[in-house]
């Protein structure tokens, strides 16, 4: 039961609420204790894993390519990956579809919290510094999101709370068979 390994792609804007989620779901994931767990968060990848990288379409879609090659690894392996990039680019979030479902079971959730509220929300200042042209090539402001057309599962974080998101993501992976 429940051999089959899994990815959780988190994709969407900055502030839109993918860490949160992310850690909560990976909390729950764990308390499950199905399978190994690994969290492949945007900033802790980029200290890490894309430390040279910058915010270039490039460098952005070879960021995500690499979250996506460890993804397929750990998925392959039987175990669960949860990924939370911005991954802004319609092509490379494919790519790493198609890599990981040859070897798994690839869920695409587009947190799809709107601009406004991200910006409202400005909790590290970016947005600010982004209007004021202080951060180029910055992601809803300066540099281009392409909208998932079929992910899925669709969150919008505005009056969502953490704990209810995952509930609905816990539901949608019960109901395709995998926790
Ligand atoms: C978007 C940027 C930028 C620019 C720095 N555009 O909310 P955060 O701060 O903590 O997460 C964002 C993170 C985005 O890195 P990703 O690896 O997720 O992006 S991508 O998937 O496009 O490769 C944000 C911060 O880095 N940040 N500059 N210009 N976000």
């Amino acid at each position: 039961r429940h051999k089959q390994g899994f990815t959780v792609f988190f994709t969407g804007l900055s502030g839109s609420g993918k860490s949160t989620i992310a850690n909560a779901l990976l909390v729950r994931l764990l308390e499950l204790g199905t399978r190994p767990v690994t969290l492949l968060d945007g900033d802790i990848v980029r200290k890490n894993l894309s430390s040279e990288l910058g915010f270039s379409k490039e460098h952005r879609d070879l960021n995500v390519q690499r979250i996506g090659f460890v993804a397929a690894e750990i998925t392959k392996n039987g175990g669960i990956a949860i990924c939370a990039p911005i991954a802004p680019y319609k092509g490379s979030r494919e790519i790493v579809r198609e890599n990981v479902s040859a070897g798994g079971v690839f869920v695409e959730i587009h947190v799809s919290t709107p601009l406004e509220t991200c910006e409202g929300r400005d909790r590290k200042g970016l947005y600010a510094l982004a209007r004021a042209g202080k951060i180029k090539e910055f992601t809803g402001i300066s540099d281009p999101y392409e909208v998932p057309e079929n992910p899925e599962m669709r969150i919008d974080t505005t009056s969502l709370p953490p704990d209810q998101a995952v509930q609905q993501i816990v539901l949608k992976l019960e109901a395709l068979g995998l926790i």
